[in-house]
């Protein structure tokens, strides 16, 4: 820890000549922000959420919060950041902590001199609200919900190119583990050379700890590898993963069969295949969540396992592994699609003792129709490897 931070004001001006604010694609984030805060009526926004914070900032939002007002905009953070941060001061204030957020946030509010405080209600824990509300004052604050969910579900072109990274690096990953593939191979040792793939191709980590499940394992949809399970000869093996790119999170889903495939993953794999390729098809601007989850929701009742298939078709990636929108039996009537979102498509079915089929790509809204992002093989003949 540095000593020249006790020397520094704890809130910094603006920086001089040549620096004319943020960058475009900042720029029109904090646009966006703007006007959700006029329309939610509040004087400022106080961003709790890393995520968010770092959406907004273009570097990690851990520990910080970002206040914006309608022309102002404060980074408060503290010395472990102040220079990993400093960017931020060419078109931002810093304010830096030395105590409790809260406190420290109150007198930021105080000289942004705002009557209304909106609070990130869906992230803030019960005891930070109620510190805020102690410092900044109860009157003053306003909960508000879904402001950056809402704007984050459009994707720009930086966010776009990013994750189109991480699904190729989360695909060439997987392509390198299974080339070593071993019947015997545990799902840990999978999992753990599935990690080490995607980071030597320049991941910064996996988006989420690799599901990785061998035989009847692949039946519990969101499984945990084990030690002491091994892949087998003639069961299948399914894994779902994906890297962090420049803080984009791809999601995947392939199953496979050890060299033979049984009769009973082979029909099940051809129901979920072609669920999966109907609700793909399906995604275009204006489509609705609920027709998209319906498309592939209804090929797999039909073939009579629909009450295999519990959990949603799909979810919104980026910043976050699991994003808005959602798309599943429970999405809005009125949620729609729109070019620049990206989603993934996962429908599976699951027979307890037996195994589970899951095939999840990740898909572009564009202004015509979509683009699916991944491009790793998944019809039958593909799903059976050679050991
Ligand atoms: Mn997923």
């Amino acid at each position: 820890m540095s000593t020249k931070t006790n020397k520094k004001s704890t809130a910094r001006k603006k920086a001089p000549a040549r620096q004319t604010g943020p960058a475009a694609q900042l720029a029109a984030r904090h646009k966006k922000v703007r006007a959700a805060m006029r329309a939610h009526q509040v004087d400022a926004l106080v961003i709790s959420n890393p995520r968010d914070v770092g959406y907004l900032i273009g570097l990690p939002g851990d520990d910080s919060y970002f206040i914006m007002t309608s022309r102002k905009a404060v980074l408060l953070t503290d010395s472990r950041y102040e220079e990993l941060l400093a960017p931020v001061t060419q078109w931002a204030q810093m304010a830096l902590r030395r105590g409790p957020m809260a406190g420290k946030l109150a007198e930021v509010v105080d000289g942004l001199k705002c009557k209304s405080v909106g609070l990130q209600a869906d992230h803030l824990t019960v005891s930070a609200r109620k510190a805020i509300a102690k410092s900044v004052g109860a009157r003053r604050c306003a909960d508000t919900t879904g402001i950056m969910a809402d704007i984050r579900k459009i994707k720009d072109d930086s966010e776009i190119r990013a994750l189109r990274k991480a699904v190729s690096i989360a695909q060439e990953a997987v392509s390198a583990t299974l080339a070593d593939l071993r019947v015997g191979q545990s799902e840990l040792d999978l999992s753990a050379r599935l990690k080490y793939e995607m980071e030597i191709r320049g991941a910064t980590g996996p988006a989420f700890g690799p599901i990785v499940a061998a035989c009847a394992n692949g039946s519990k949809p969101h499984y945990y590898p084990s030690a002491r399970a091994k892949v087998r000869a003639g069961k299948p093996l399914l894994i779902d993963w994906g890297a962090i790119y420049r803080d984009y999170r791809s999601d995947l889903t392939r199953t496979w069969s050890v060299g033979t495939m049984s009769r009973k993953i082979r029909e099940i794999y051809q129901i979920v295949l072609e669920a999966q390729l109907a609700a793909i098809d399906a995604i275009k601007p204006g489509a609705k969540c609920l027709a998209v989850d319906a498309a592939a929701r209804s090929v797999i009742a039909k073939a009579g396992y629909g009450e295999t298939f519990g959990h949603g078709l799909g979810h919104g990636i980026g910043l976050d592994v699991h994003e808005m929108p959602s798309l599943g039996p429970r999405s809005g009537a009125n949620d729609t699609l729109e070019a620049g979102m990206v989603v993934t498509v996962e429908p599976g079915i699951y027979l307890p003792g037996v195994g589970g089929v899951r095939i999840e790509d990740d898909v572009l809204v564009t202004r015509t129709g979509h683009r699916v992002l991944s491009s790793m093989k998944k019809d039958l003949e593909s799903a059976v490897l050679p050991v």
